[in-house]
């Protein structure tokens, strides 16, 4: 299993729903604290040239925030670089995802 780290502060609905996803597929990461923190908040934007949380990193590889993560699951992409199974029944998720934000 690849090494996945994650940059995250407490209140973040974008690292939740980063979190989920990747709990959703049973996979372990590291997650690293970055407020209050100058050094983890300078060493993620030396990583990830961004300045917004999370920041996501797949064996060293950045992979970006949230809709970057979603993005390359919706593709089928995601599940090759954690090393699992493909799951076919993403993409349907991220759509019900998505009409959880639709005006009703
Ligand atoms: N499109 C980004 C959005 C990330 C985002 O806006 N994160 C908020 C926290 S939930 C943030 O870092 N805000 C601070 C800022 O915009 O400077 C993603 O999907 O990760």
């Amino acid at each position: 299993m690849p090494k996945v780290q994650m940059y995250t502060t407490r209140i973040c609905p974008y690292c939740v729903r980063a979190k989920a996803l990747l709990s959703r597929k049973c996979v372990d990461f590291e997650e690293l604290r970055i407020e209050g923190d100058r050094e983890l908040i300078r060493q993620m934007i030396e990583r990830s040239g961004r300045r917004t949380v999370p920041q996501i990193f797949i064996d060293d590889h950045h992979v970006g925030g949230y809709d970057d993560l979603a993005e390359l699951d919706a593709f089928g992409k995601l599940d090759d670089l954690l090393g699992l199974e493909p799951t076919p029944q993403s993409a349907v998720a991220h759509a019900e995802d998505a009409s959880d934000d639709s005006p009703t």
